[in-house]
C-alpha cells in the first residue's frame, strides 16, 4: 500500500493535498481495490470508476455534517476507505467484516444506507428540507448512476425537489452501464448530450482552463472555477424543466475540474444536476474489457482478472434454458427482466427469442404493471426478478396481477439468505408478502428439475403464480428431458413415517433428510416431505400426518414470521387440529452479511436445533416398540 493512503486518517487530511498528490492518491487507491478485492470480491468496477468523484467530494464537503449519498452504494467504496474504514477495508462483505453498502451503523460518515436502486434522490431531498425547516447551514449530495434514472423513484424526486428545497446538489455519475449496458429512453438521451459536439468543445475548453489555473491562488481558482462551470452550463431541457440547474458534462476523471466545480456548486442558491462522465473499471483493463462480469464478482486473479471456473450450473442458467424449451413450445411466453439479465439467467434466453425478450430497466413496479397489461393480451410474461428487488413491486402484484387474476409468472432468484450481500439483498420476505394475496399459487422447487416443471406448471395456471429458487449451484440431480407439470397444491411424500412429519421447503429437503436420518437412528419413524406449493398448501397432506404424528418439523430459508411454517400452523388450526409444529427459519430481525452456513448455525438453521426442540415433543409421547427397532 502507498504511504499517501496511509497517511488519510480524516477528511482534514484528504483536504491538505495538493492535485499531484491527490492524483498520486487515486493511483494508490485503485492499485489498492484491484488488490483487495481479488481476494474478497466486490463491485471493482462501479469504484474503479468513482475514485476521482469521491476524491473531489470529499475534498470540497465536510461529512458528517455534509450529507453525501450515494445511490444503491455498492459504488461508496472509495468513500468507505477515505472515511475511517481503510484499516478494516480487506475484511468488507466478510463474515463480521465491513459491509459492502453504506450502513448508518457502520460509519457517522454513511449518514444513509442502501443497496437497493433509485432511493439516493428522494432520501437527500428529505435530508435538505429537513436542513431548512431545522435552519441548517450543511450540504446536502446525492450521486447517483444513469441507470438509477432508469427507476421511478428518481423521477418522482425529481419531480419534487425544486418545490422543496433550494440547495441539493445531484450528481448523475454517466457510465453508460447499468449491470448489463443501460437501456431505454434516458439512456439514449444521456448518450446524446455527450456525444453532442457542442458540448464536448464546451467541456474541453472549460477542463483546459481549470488544468492551467489549478494550483494557482484561491481567489484566482475560485474565479476561474466560475468561469469553467458558467461555460459549461448549458441547458439540459430535461432537467431543467424538472427546476435543476443542469451543468455539465464533465470529465469525470479529471480531479482539478472535479474539485472546481463542487466548490463553484457549492456556493449556488437552486437546486443543480452535475453531469459526470466516467469509466466503469478504469484503469483495470480486465474491467474494462468485462464490465458485466466486473460490476460485482467473487475472488479473482489480479493479475488476469480471471476466476475459478464455475462447477455446477446455477439456478439461473436452469431456469433460462427451462425457459427457452417452454418458449419453443408457446409463442405467447415472453422473458422480462428489471435491469438483470446477467443476474436472473435471462441473458441466456435472449439470443433465442430476441423480441420476447424485455429488459424494462431498474423499474420493478412497471416491469409487473407491464407484465399485467402483455397477460391482459392473452400472453404469458415470465418476470424474472430477485426476490428481494420484488418487495418494490407489491402493490402491482396485488392491484394489476392477483386482483385481476392474470397469468403473469413470477421467476424469484435468490430467494433465501443471499450471504456476502448482506440484509439489503437477502430474499427473505416473499413468502410473507405474497402468501396473503388471493389467486396466486406459490411453490419452491426441491432441485433444478423440479424448477422446471414448476416453470411449465405455471405457464400453464390459468392465473398469477410464483416460483422462489435460491441463488448459486443447483443441487446436481439427473434432469428429466422435458419438463413435466405437477399437481397444483399437491406435495411430495419423499418417505413416510408416523411418529413426526419433516416438511423441507425448497432445498432446505436436504436438511429434512438428515433430521429424518438422525430422528430414524434414536428410534423414531419420521416422514420426509417435499412440500412444494406453499399457496394453496395441501391440506390433505397436512391433516394425513396430524392424525399420526406427535410433531411436525418445517424448514424453510425465509423468516419465520408468515413463512412456510405459520403456513402449516395456520392451515392445523382451521382444521382444528393441535399438534405442535416446530418451525425452523430466520428469526425476526435482519441478518447481517456472511457466510451462509455461518448464519445458520448462529441463528439456528441447523438440524442440531431442530433436533433439540423436536426431541422432547417425541420423548413425551413414548413410543417403546419403536425405541428398540
Ligand atoms: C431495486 C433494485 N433493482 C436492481 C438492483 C440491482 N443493481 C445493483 S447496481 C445496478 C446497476 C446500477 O447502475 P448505475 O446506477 O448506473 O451505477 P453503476 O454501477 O453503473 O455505477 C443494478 C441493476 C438494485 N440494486 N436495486
Amino acid at each position: 500500500m502507498g504511504t499517501l493512503l496511509e497517511s488519510i486518517h480524516s477528511p482534514a487530511d484528504l483536504k491538505r493535498l495538493n492535485y499531484a498528490q491527490m492524483a498520486e492518491l487515486a493511483e494508490e487507491i485503485r492499485e489498492f481495490l484491484i488488490q483487495t478485492l481479488s481476494k474478497t470480491g466486490g463491485h471493482l468496477g462501479p469504484n474503479l470508476g468513482v475514485v476521482e468523484l469521491t476524491l473531489a467530494l470529499h475534498t470540497v464537503f465536510d461529512t458528517p455534517t455534509d450529507k453525501l449519498l450515494f445511490d444503491v452504494s455498492h459504488q461508496a467504496y472509495i468513500h468507505k476507505i477515505l472515511m475511517g474504514r481503510l484499516d478494516r477495508f480487506a475484511t468488507i462483505r466478510q463474515p463480521g467484516g465491513l459491509n459492502g453498502f453504506m450502513l448508518r451503523t457502520e460509519s457517522e460518515h454513511d449518514c444513509y444506507g442502501a443497496g437497493h436502486a433509485g432511493t439516493a434522490l428522494s432520501a437527500a431531498l428529505g435530508m435538505a428540507v429537513a436542513r431548512d425547516l431545522s435552519g441548517g447551514k450543511e450540504h446536502v449530495i446525492a450521486v447517483a448512476g444513469d441507470a438509477a434514472f432508469t427507476n421511478g423513484i428518481s423521477f418522482e424526486a425529481l419531480n419534487n425537489i425544486a418545490d422543496q428545497t433550494k440547495r441539493m446538489i445531484v450528481v448523475l455519475n454517466d457510465n453508460e452501464w447499468s449491470i448489463d449496458r443501460n437501456v431505454g429512453a434516458i439512456a439514449r438521451y444521456f448518450h446524446r448530450i455527450v456525444t453532442n459536439e457542442r458540448y464536448r468543445n464546451l467541456h474541453d475548453s472549460a477542463a483546459r482552463i481549470v488544468e492551467k489555473f489549478g494550483g494557482k491562488t484561491a481567489v484566482t481558482l475560485a474565479r476561474r472555477a466560475e468561469e469553467a462551470a458558467k461555460s459549461m452550463l448549458w441547458p439540459s431541457i430535461l432537467f431543467e424543466e424538472f427546476g435543476l440547474q443542469y451543468f455539465g458534462p464533465i470529465d469525470g476523471h479529471n480531479l482539478p475540474l472535479l474539485v472546481e466545480t463542487f466548490r463553484f456548486l457549492k456556493a449556488e442558491n437552486r437546486p443543480v444536476l452535475l453531469h459526470v462522465l466516467t469509466q466503469k473499471g478504469r484503469g483495470y483493463q480486465p474491467a474494462i474489457d468485462r464490465q458485466k462480469k466486473f460490476h460485482g464478482l467473487g475472488p479473482y486473479d489480479a493479475d488476469t482478472g480471471d476466476t475459478k471456473p464455475a462447477g455446477q450450473p446455477t439456478y439461473a442458467e436452469v431456469f433460462a434454458t427451462t425457459l427457452v424449451q417452454l418458449a419453443r413450445q408457446n409463442e405467447k411466453i415472453v422473458a422480462i427482466t428489471a435491469a438483470m439479465p446477467n443476474g436472473t439467467g435471462l441473458d441466456l434466453f435472449r439470443p433465442h427469442f430476441p423480441k420476447r425478450y424485455f429488459d424494462v430497466g431498474i423499474a420493478e413496479e412497471h416491469a409487473v404493471i407491464f407484465a399485467a397489461g402483455m397477460a391482459t393480451q392473452g400472453f404469458r410474461p415470465v418476470c424474472a426478478i430477485y426476490s428481494t428487488f420484488l418487495q418494490r413491486a407489491f402493490d402491482p402484484i396485488v392491484h394489476d396481477v392477483c386482483l385481476q387474476k392474470l397469468p403473469v409468472v413470477f421467476c424469484m432468484d435468490r430467494a433465501g439468505l443471499s450471504g456476502d450481500d448482506g440484509p439489503t439483498h437477502h430474499g427473505l420476505f416473499d413468502i410473507s408478502y405474497l402468501r396473503g394475496i388471493p389467486e396466486i399459487v406459490l411453490m419452491a422447487p426441491k432441485d433444478e428439475d423440479e424448477l422446471a416443471d414448476m416453470m411449465k406448471t405455471a405457464v400453464e395456471i390459468p392465473g398469477p403464480s410464483a416460483i422462489r429458487y435460491p441463488r448459486g449451484a443447483v443441487a446436481g440431480v439427473a434432469r428429466k428431458p422435458e419438463p413435466q407439470s405437477i399437481p397444483i397444491g399437491k406435495a411430495e411424500v419423499l418417505e413416510d413415517g408416523s411418529d413426526v412429519a419433516i416438511l423441507g421447503l425448497g432445498p432446505m429437503i436436504t436438511l429434512a433428510r438428515q433430521l429424518a436420518g438422525r430422528l430414524e437412528r434414536e428410534g423414531y419413524s419420521a416422514a420426509v416431505i417435499n412440500p412444494r406449493f406453499v399457496k394453496p398448501i395441501d391440506r390433505e397432506m397436512l391433516e394425513h400426518y396430524a392424525r399420526r404424528v406427535a410433531a411436525f418439523v418445517t424448514f424453510e430459508d425465509h423468516v419465520k414470521m408468515g413463512g412456510f411454517g405459520t403456513a402449516v400452523v395456520e392451515a392445523l388450526e382451521d382444521m382444528g387440529i393441535a399438534v405442535p409444529v416446530v418451525r425452523i427459519g430466520w428469526p425476526d430481525h435482519f441478518i447481517e452479511h456472511g457466510k451462509i452456513d455461518d448464519l445458520r448455525a448462529k441463528y439456528g438453521l441447523t438440524v442440531d436445533a431442530a433436533q433439540l426442540q423436536v426431541l422432547p415433543l417425541l420423548t413425551r409421547r413414548q413410543r417403546p416398540a419403536l425405541v428398540a427397532s
